[in-house]
């Protein structure tokens, strides 16, 4: 099995961090966003919409990184991905909203205040930051709420949901995330960062 990834990307974390995690054999090729390796012919013939993480098993090719995260954990047992429908279906569920909701505030957080600086592609845009802060907060309501009487997101136990959710936090910090007011996401988070997969996928 071989994952396209580029280290410090959110998305291509979560997807690397599940193969650690499992320790499944895997070739990881890297794909430098930075050079713009991702629109190349050869791996747009991989990956049409020219993005990563990308999982290739043969001629079998995987892009998305919650759908490469349940393949990769359907190779093994593992409770990160149960036999059970309806766990499933509710770790489906927080990969839904983590792409459709939860991402909608962190990504743009994450660009404008971290990846602007580092690549020094200006000052934040406050129109940007207002509006992603907004939604933010919104869905750190939900989330917090969630994980005030749990450990982990579904079952209980640690799940691919966790990893995913999770991804979005990876430049919490420097991006200066407003989580002050979201106690149980940063002991959730502390939690996520005491694993050893999680911190071999921590961007340099
Ligand atoms: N929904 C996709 C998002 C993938 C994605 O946006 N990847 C970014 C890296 S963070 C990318 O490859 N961007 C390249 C580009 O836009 O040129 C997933 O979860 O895999």
């Amino acid at each position: 099995m071989k994952l396209y990834y580029f280290p410090p990307s959110p998305n291509s974390r979560r997807a690397q961090a599940i193969a650690l995690h499992l320790a499944l054999p895997m070739d990881f090729h890297l794909v430098d966003l930075q050079k713009g390796e991702q629109r190349s012919p050869d791996f747009l013939a991989i990956n049409p919409t020219g993005r990563i993480p990308v999982l290739q098993v043969d001629d079998f090719v995987l892009w998305e990184s919650n759908a490469i995260m349940q393949y990769l954990a359907s190779q093994v047992e593992t409770i990160l991905w149960p036999d059970d429908v309806q766990l499933r279906a509710d770790i489906m569920r927080w990969q839904s909203w983590q792409l459709a909701h939860w991402s909608k505030g962190c990504q743009p957080l994450t660009y404008e205040r971290f990846v602007k600086r580092v690549l020094q592609l200006g000052d934040p845009d406050p129109q940007v930051v207002e509006s992603a802060t907004q939604v933010f907060h919104q869905e750190a309501t939900l989330l917090n709420h969630h994980l005030a009487t749990r450990t982990y997101l579904v079952n209980d136990h640690l799940t691919l949901a966790d990893f995913s959710v999770a991804s979005n936090l990876t430049y919490a910090l420097p991006a200066a995330f407003p989580l002050g007011d979201y106690p149980h996401i940063r002991a959730w988070y502390s939690r996520m960062e005491a694993l050893p997969a999680w911190q071999k996928t921590a961007p340099g």
